[in-house]
């Protein structure tokens, strides 16, 4: 038995004063057993056996269904060292305040100890986590989301290098949550939501706000990326990484189908939201997927946008806010076919098409086990990962950006991913539609100050001989009449075919203003239903558009004061120029 978690443990029982403490082992009996008790909880609902065969249907209290930025805290001890990209709060005024929330919290409940692994097992670049919480949903999800249980713990030894995730669902009361982070001490403190965002805290929480500020200090990256392979009719696999804001379409570029025109080209999922990545011996970034599953939003995800996603929530998966049909299986809006005449809300009401309201919660999700995915990635277990040649950027703009441009060099792609700006969406509360500057797709999930993080990227690529070359994508560029112009979904491998040319050294591109736009012959477009004018509009740059966007994102880097490089600022100035 580890003494530092013991006493850990032992600290944390005497605070929350739960009725019993389970330590998880991650077995089937176990996670039979727990799931057992969250039906007869009403928590879980099972699902159709002959047609979600493990699954489970669930409902979240209804003011707990996004993540909750506005009570999310990064706490080192210095507020410059959280940034003005997060909310910050002293961290003993913040742990005084968590005393008392989790002073206890856990009467009457059990208290779950759950040892898990960020990455692959034995992987030199895996980390380990525990997770005490009071919530069975969560250790059911932990065991989908990552490598959870008795092999976590042997990996971890007596070792006392492991995050501390503390987490009790309270009341749920939205007045008293808050999801704490003390970056110094790798701990995360969350409070009041069940919600996957806030309380799997293998995930946002420790892969990416904890793992950045270890990524700064141990020199690597914690990033909000999908990796994905691309395997050529001759065999060679290429592997990119992409950031994209919330609901972007992450999980379904990871899991893109290639169409007709790319005949005998293979596509390999090895992560839909985070990638973990660090210098290899041969001077390229070298990538791991730390999760063991899938969250993925589920409206909109259908046959058409991802066949590969329709297939894998079929067996052993948990459905949060979904609606659920009489035949008991889940239902969302944008899912092949017509509606249910009858189904139960994911508010728990009963719903016919006729409502008027939506049956699923537009931020419901599905947690599915990566090893259901029939194009997961052979490398996905690999503990040395994989070699990523180039990284996307993108977001979701109406306007300025083209359907794709690569940037000049490893720091002109830093500005490029560090000027990025999307439009909001349902996965955070808040209002949905507002452009919002949204660096690296990580403005919800770095544990630190931006200005640093930016100068971290800059240090990264000095320090590999082979960076990937880097890129921005924009899958949402409208026309005059607001219908988007691009295809998208698996048509998005004709620009993927673009980058991966750039990469090899070839690909037609133009010299612009702001990077290397395809010539317009540059893509195949062979079978995709675009026409030249449309082309046209994709690929072109207003050069007015983008003087206020140089503007705008001069005046946001100035937010940043001292933090910010010089190199940054002396990018604008660069594009500036550039635009006359
Ligand atoms: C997610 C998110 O859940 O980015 O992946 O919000
Ligand atoms: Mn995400």
């Amino acid at each position: 038995m580890n003494p530092v978690l013991k006493s850990w443990v032992e600290e944390v029982a005497t605070l929350t004063a739960p009725q019993s403490v389970v330590w998880c082992d991650g077995s089937e009996a176990e996670n039979t057993r727990l799931c057992a008790e969250l039906v007869a909880a009403g928590t879980f609902t099972p699902l159709n056996a002959d047609k979600f065969p493990g699954g489970f249907w669930s409902r979240s209290h209804p003011s707990d269904v996004a993540r909750t930025e506005h009570c999310t805290y990064i706490c080192p001890e210095k507020q410059e060292d959280a940034g003005p990209n997060n909310n910050w709060m002293n961290p003993v005024e913040a742990r005084a305040h968590l005393q008392k929330l989790f002073s206890g919290c856990m009467k009457g409940r059990t208290m779950y100890v759950v040892p898990y692994c960020m990455g692959p097992l034995g992987s030199p670049l895996s980390k380990i986590g525990i997770e005490i919480t009071d919530s069975a949903y969560v250790v059911v999800n932990m065991r989908i989301m990552a490598r959870m249980g008795q092999p976590a713990l042997d990996q971890l030894g007596s070792s006392s290098d492991f995050c501390r995730g503390l987490h009790s669902l309270g009341q749920l009361d939205p007045e008293t949550r808050m999801i704490a982070h003390f970056p110094e001490t790798r701990e995360i403190w969350s409070f009041g939501s069940g919600y996957g965002g806030n309380a799997l805290l293998g995930k946002k929480c420790f892969a990416l706000r904890i793992a950045s500020v270890q990524g700064r200090d141990e020199m690597w990256m914690a990033e909000h990326m999908l990796i994905l392979g691309l395997e050529s009719p001759q065999g060679e696999t290429i592997y990119v990484a992409a950031a994209f804001p919330s609901a972007c379409g992450k999980t379904n570029l990871a899991m893109l189908q290639p169409p007709a025109a790319f005949k005998g080209w293979k596509a390999w999922c090895v992560g839909d939201d985070i990638c973990w990545m660090r210098p290899g011996p041969d001077g390229r970034l070298w990538a791991i997927n730390p999760e063991g599953g899938f969250f993925g939003v589920a409206p909109g995800t259908s046959h058409k946008t991802n066949s590969n996603a329709m297939s894998m929530v079929h067996k052993n998966s948990i459905f949060t806010n979904t609606a659920l049909s009489e035949d008991k299986c889940p239902w969302w809006e944008g899912m092949d076919g017509p509606p249910p005449a009858h189904a139960t809300d994911w508010a728990g009401k009963a719903w016919t098409p006729a409502s008027g309201t939506k049956a699923a919660h537009p931020n419901s999700r599905f947690t599915v086990p990566a090893v259901n995915c029939s194009m997961l990635s052979p490398k996905f277990n690999d503990p040395m990962g994989v070699p990523i040649s180039a990284i996307i950027f993108g977001g979701r703009r109406a306007k300025t950006a083209p359907l794709v441009y690569q940037s000049f060099d490893w720091e002109h792609g830093t500005f490029v991913g560090a000027s990025m700006a999307s439009e909001t969406t349902a996965a955070a509360t808040g209002a949905v539609g507002v452009v919002r500057r949204d660096p690296m797709a990580m403005l919800p999930f770095c544990g630190y100050n931006f200005g640093d993080y930016f100068g971290h990227w800059l240090k990264m690529g000095k320090s590999v001989s082979h960076p990937p070359a880097v890129f921005h994508v924009n899958w949402f560029r409208t026309g005059s009449d607001g219908k988007f112009l691009w295809p998208g979904f698996g048509e998005n491998m004709r620009v993927l075919d673009w980058v991966l040319q750039r990469v090899a050294g070839k690909g037609e591109a133009e010299r612009t203003p702001i990077g290397w736009v395809p010539k317009a012959d540059a893509l195949n477009l062979d079978g995709s239903g675009v026409n030249a004018s449309a082309l046209n509009e994709l690929l072109s740059i207003d050069t007015n558009l983008w003087r206020q966007e140089a503007k705008d994102v001069g005046a946001y880097f100035n937010t940043y004061a001292a933090h910010m490089p010089a190199a940054m600022h002396a990018q604008v100035a660069a594009l500036q120029q550039r635009l006359g």
